[in-house]
């Protein structure tokens, strides 16, 4: 698919960013969908829209050092790239995992761009975080941690200027503690530089569950358009954190039964479908494994090291992080009878996986378009703090259904128009260039 034009860029992005593999991977991915666009828009060549796009407009880079339990001075690395504010602030959640490095945050910070212009809301891309561990940390490491972090980044984010929220690693509680030390730090109550907030201190209600939410109303947006349904199927999700477990719950709601999660420890097949409130009890408030979800269901199986894609699904969920899916693990859901497979986690699928999705022709709903739930209701978190109001579950909830129902439907007509029916690859990301890149040219060259 690629052109020449694009073949080059995509060169210059490599040669440029040595050893990012994931942005590389991230980058490549627009890149091979963007040839017909530029043969529509000669002005985007001419105002070097897509070179700019691959530069983050800033990268932040700091120290974050604190003090364990222990009294032993740590030393971490803090990153916020603000990647592109063509449609608004920077927006984009912070990621703690001892992966990260600036080429996870560079690939993250890339596809939040399309991904929050399909929402349609006025938000830019960024994306942040740290290679700090918070497994095994107790509460007042990951404070301590949060604040030194904080203390730095607090400098850089604002409710005009950026705007981060949660990602791997980091939920509630570390939202707060950020939260609390930049109200100490700045002396000011400003609700609106954070998103993921506590429902009494400037929260919205659905944020916590809109990501998974979000992931299923796509996935049954696919479904629907080939005259299906969630009623009745076998699901698998993988994972067992934010976005897994309220995928699990609406699929649940939906008639769906989901017989398999995970986490890095191995996953849980229970063939009666997974008991979600135990997994919740498990999960957000004991922070334990999912291994340990048999000693209460006995006749549920632990697999330690085995691919949970191997688990015969209708629906696959990947809701646990980037290039989970392998090509062998798509080639083996294919042969099991998958039909549909929608991304909670960001670029979970490796290029192999996702050829052989579409050369399968089964409905394959890529993350930047069936994850984009939980920034939207970030976005709607930010519209409710500007206007210092709070709105009820059901409206925020029909919201967010009703963004879900449209970036499917404009993902879908846009990959007709460009002559890819049915492949939401490129029409997730054909729609979400042309929104930032008509931006951009409107702006000048900045
Ligand atoms: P959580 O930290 O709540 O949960 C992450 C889950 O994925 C855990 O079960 C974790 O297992 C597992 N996991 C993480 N890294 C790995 C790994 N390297 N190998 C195997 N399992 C792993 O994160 P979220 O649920 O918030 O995020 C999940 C995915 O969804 C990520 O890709 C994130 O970028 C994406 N996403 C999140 C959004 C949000 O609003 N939170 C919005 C859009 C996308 P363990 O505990 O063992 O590490
Ligand atoms: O990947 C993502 O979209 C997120 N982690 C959510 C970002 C946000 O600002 O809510």
């Amino acid at each position: 698919m690629y052109n020449e034009k694009l073949a080059i860029i995509y060169d210059e992005v490599t040669a440029r960013n040595p050893g990012e593999v994931e942005f590389h991977q991230a980058v490549n991915e627009v890149l091979e969908c963007l040839g017909p666009v530029l043969a529509r828009h000669p002005e985007f060549a001419q105002h070097k829209i897509i070179r700019r796009i691959c530069e983050p407009e800033r990268q932040i880079i700091f120290r974050v050092p604190w003090v364990d339990d222990s009294h032993e001075v740590q030393i971490n690395r803090g990153f916020r790239v603000e990647f592109n504010s063509a449609l608004g602030p920077y927006k984009g959640g912070l990621r703690f995992h001892p992966s990260v490095y600036l080429g996870i945050i560079k690939f993250l910070g890339f596809e939040q761009i399309f991904k929050n212009a399909l929402t349609g809301l006025p938000i830019g891309g960024g994306k942040g975080g740290s290679d700090f561990d918070p497994k095994g940390k107790s509460d007042g490491e990951i404070m301590r941690f949060c604040q030194s972090f904080m203390t730095e980044l607090y400098r850089h984010i604002g409710e005009y200027t950026d705007v981060p929220a949660g990602d791997i690693g980091v939920g509630g509680r570390e939202i707060g503690f950020m939260f609390g030390q930049y109200k100490r730090i700045t002396n000011r109550y400003e609700s609106g530089i954070l998103t993921g907030k506590g429902l009494d201190w400037g929260g919205s209600l659905v944020r916590t569950e809109a990501t998974g939410y979000g992931s299923v109303y796509f996935v049954e947006e696919m479904l629907k358009a080939r005259g299906d349904s969630f009623d009745g199927k076998t699901a698998v999700v993988s994972g067992s954190g934010n976005v897994a477990i309220y995928t699990i719950e609406k699929i649940h709601e939906l008639g769906g039964k989901v017989v398999a999660c995970s986490d890095s420890g191995g996953y849980i097949y229970d063939e009666k479908g997974i008991d979600l409130s135990s997994i919740k009890l498990l999960k957000e408030i004991q922070r334990g494994r999912v291994e340990e979800y048999t000693d209460t269901h006995k006749h549920a199986k632990f697999v330690k090291g085995g691919s949970i894609w191997d688990v015969p699904c209708e629906v696959a969920m990947p809701s646990a992080t980037e290039n989970e899916v392998s090509g062998k693990d798509a080639k083996k859901l294919v042969e099991n009878g998958c039909i549909a497979v929608g991304e909670g986690a960001n670029m979970p699928t490796t290029p192999e996986g996702v050829k052989i999705f579409l050369e399968a022709k089964i409905a394959y709903g890529p993350g930047k378009a069936a994850n984009a739930g939980g920034v939207a209701t970030s976005a709607l978190e930010m519209q409710q703090n500007a206007s210092r109001d709070s709105w009820t579950f059901e409206y925020t909830d029909r919201r967010l259904h009703t963004i879900m129902r449209n970036i499917h439907k404009n993902c879908f007509e846009t990959a007709e128009e460009y002559g890819s029916p049915g492949n939401y690859v490129v029409g997730s990301n054909i729609y979400g260039f042309l929104k930032v890149a008509h931006a951009m040219v409107a702006m000048g060259v900045i």
